[in-house]
């Protein structure tokens, strides 16, 4: 008779670990077997989130908040976002993790061990206010391919790192260098060793700012895995895919780095507006720059009740990718009068703002207030849709939450 061999003891204490309770009947799990509760990973549990947090993909793992859940001053990790391209890197061995800063026009390779960048370098720390290019892609029609993100791909948290400038200044950038370009430790989803998930970048004078960091720390904790542990860029106020995670190398370029994402449809935009669902030829796109205006209510959640002759207290963020939010109004009829909302100054540059408002209703029955916030050059966030392009970045739209008057 072939015997049956089972799963040892260290494994399975392993594994109850994992599971989070006892595995009755454990030592008759067949060797080599994986229980459906790992084969199936619980991405909330797996990323610390919150249950309320809504899976875009599981390949890769794409996630966002629902716009309530974003109501803290500084955004914990609980809530949010993930943006993944492909495989998040394993095994992260932290002691050995290095940067090597190369390229055209970098004035001598040089690599430094996270520890070496962390002695050497002067520490910041700002709060910056990261979003994905593709926020709001779900509105746009014809529809867009990719993520079907709503509001919940933006996040302001608090950075600590180096200056990237710092570091640059130390190897050292020839007159000619126009560009910076990140490589990152993350996978391919299809295996191929040679492709790289992303591997996008920024102009000199962005990467030159004093906010731009290599940051090594989220919220005053190391970074969490999902978000870039052991190391990643934060360009705040950009398309948050300049802002590499798990980075390992950096490229002075003599020219736009040609990384991957870097060119076609991705993270472009028609340089003049097109008509919804036009051919656009790749000669009149323009690479994403500074975020625009936009703003999110994020108390109370969509759907709330309150009692006639009370006011409502609103409150949310708003920011305006390298500009300041200068003016924040909110309508209760549907756009044909705005009121003025408060809003705070930011905690640093790049950071978002806080606004509040005590909105009244004249009588019962259902409203929508919507919100508008206007930068410091008088640009306003468009009512409904902004300008259609081949991929729906840049839905910057008034954001509207639904409230019963009884
Ligand atoms: N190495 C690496 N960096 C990356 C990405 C990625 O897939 N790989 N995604 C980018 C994109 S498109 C976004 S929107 C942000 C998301 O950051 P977050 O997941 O920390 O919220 O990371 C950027 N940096
Ligand atoms: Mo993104």
């Amino acid at each position: 008779m072939k015997r049956r061999s089972f799963i040892k003891k260290s494994a399975l204490s392993a594994l109850t670990i994992v599971v989070g309770t006892d595995i009755v009947f454990g030592e008759l799990m067949p060797a080599g077997y994986t229980p459906l509760a790992l084969q199936d990973p619980d991405p909330f549990k797996m990323f610390n989130k919150d249950k309320e947090m809504v899976v875009l993909n599981d390949r890769p793992w794409n996630m966002e908040a629902q716009a309530h859940l974003l109501d803290e001053k500084v955004t914990s990790n609980k809530f949010m976002f993930i943006r993944n391209n492909g495989k998040i890197p394993e095994n992260i061995d932290v002691k050995n993790w290095t940067v090597t800063f190369d390229g055209e026009s970098v004035g001598q390779t040089k690599t430094y061990t996270l520890e070496e960048l962390k002695n050497k370098f002067p520490h910041y720390s700002y709060q910056l206010t990261l979003e994905c290019g593709g926020n709001g892609r779900s509105e746009f029609d014809p529809p867009a391919k990719g993520n079907q993100w709503t509001v919940g791909a933006v996040s302001c948290a608090t950075w600590t790192g180096v200056r990237l400038s710092d570091v640059l200044k130390e190897v050292g950038v020839k007159n000619n260098a126009v560009y910076i370009g990140y490589h990152a430790a993350d996978t391919h989803l299809s295996g191929d060793p040679k492709k790289e998930p992303i591997s996008r970048g920024m102009p000199m004078d962005k990467a030159m700012q004093e906010e731009t960091l290599l940051a090594f720390q989220m919220n005053g904790k190391d970074i969490p895995l999902a978000h870039g542990y052991p190391l990643r860029l934060v360009a705040g106020g950009w398309p948050a895919s300049v802002s590499g995670k798990w980075i390992n190398r950096i490229s002075v370029r003599n020219k736009v780095h040609d990384g991957t994402k870097m060119t076609g449809d991705a993270y472009r935009v028609p340089c003049e507006p097109v008509a919804p669902g036009e051919k656009v030829k790749d000669e009149d796109m323009c690479i994403i720059e500074s975020m625009p205006v936009k703003s999110l209510i994020t108390y109370p959640k969509s759907g709330a009740m309150i009692d006639q002759g009370k006011k409502l207290n609103i409150r949310g963020h708003a920011w305006a990718g390298e500009l300041e939010v200068a003016k924040m109004e909110y309508s209760i009829d549907y756009g044909a009068t705005w009121q003025v909302a408060s809003v705070e100054k930011p905690a640093n540059r790049l950071a978002w703002q806080h606004f509040s408002a005590a909105v009244s209703f004249p009588k019962k029955g259902y409203y929508e207030v919507w919100a508008r916030a206007t930068d410091t050059k008088g640009i306003s966030q468009p009512m409904l849709l902004p300008g259609w392009n081949p991929k729906g970045y840049l839905n910057n739209a008034c954001h509207r939450i639904a409230v019963k008057v009884k």
